[in-house]
């Protein structure tokens, strides 16, 4: 049986990511590719109860180390209990977040530190080895468009990061935009600032050329 594609959508705040999901996913089904949507943090029972804890609460609750280890956590049990067994059955997985916003957030955000971005990769590959996405979305837009966005949204009590100050919203867009310029081949960049449609159709288009 032949894998499926794992493809993940990633961004700053507000971005417009679970919108674009939504639309890609019915897109691939309309096509008759078998899909399965997921999310991180979150995405297995084990990974939704970690994921409680990393959203919610006050900025500075946990220690830059300890969140590495917590999203990675989160992560292990994700890729073992549904990403890993869809792959295999021939499934394509699209996962709203994944590895890169790791980098991104706890890598970039608080500012570049190479312990921080040293201790990302080596976690990563001790809970992920070689495995990585087949095509990654990045998002792109500009923090106080996407954060307006998001904050006008009412009954999300999930906004630790968007609480962040703004220098670290800019770390974190600068961050994505140097993960996508190392592997081109890998990553789409995506003006997210246009309407709805727009950004859907230029995902589709990326998408059919890429896969
Ligand atoms: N995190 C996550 C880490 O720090 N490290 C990690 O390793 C991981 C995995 C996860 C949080 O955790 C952090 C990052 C995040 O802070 P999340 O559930 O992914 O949280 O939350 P957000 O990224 O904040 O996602 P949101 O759901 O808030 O935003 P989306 O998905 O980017 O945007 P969406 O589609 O919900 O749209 C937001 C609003 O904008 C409108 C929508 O209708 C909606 O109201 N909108 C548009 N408006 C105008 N034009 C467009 N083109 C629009 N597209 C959407």
């Amino acid at each position: 049986m032949t894998k499926g594609y794992f493809i993940t959508f990633e961004g700053g705040e507000g971005c417009g990511k679970s919108t674009q999901i939504k639309l890609f996913t019915e897109y691939l089904q309309k096509k008759g590719i078998p899909c399965l949507l997921t999310r991180e943090p979150g995405g297995s029972q084990g990974a939704e109860e970690i994921r409680a804890l990393l959203l919610k609460g006050d900025t500075s609750k946990w220690d830059k180390i300890t969140e590495i280890l917590l999203f990675s956590a989160a992560r292990r049990d994700h890729l073992v209990k549904k990403i890993w067994p869809a792959l295999e059955q021939g499934t394509t997985v699209i996962s709203d977040r994944f590895a890169d916003s790791t980098m991104a957030y706890q890598g970039y955000g608080y500012g570049i530190n190479e312990a921080s971005i040293q201790m990302v990769n080596d976690t990563y590959k001790m809970i992920a080895g070689n495995f990585e996405p087949d095509l990654t979305f990045i998002l792109d837009i500009a923090p106080e468009v996407g954060i307006n966005r998001s904050m006008a949204r009412s009954g999300n009590d999930e906004q630790r990061f968007e609480h962040m100050d703004l220098t670290f919203h800019h770390n974190l867009r600068n961050g994505f935009l140097k993960i996508a310029s190392q592997n081109p081949k890998r990553y789409a960049v995506i003006d997210a600032s246009g309407s709805i449609d727009q950004v859907h159709q230029d995902i589709i288009k990326q998408f059919e050329e890429r896969l």
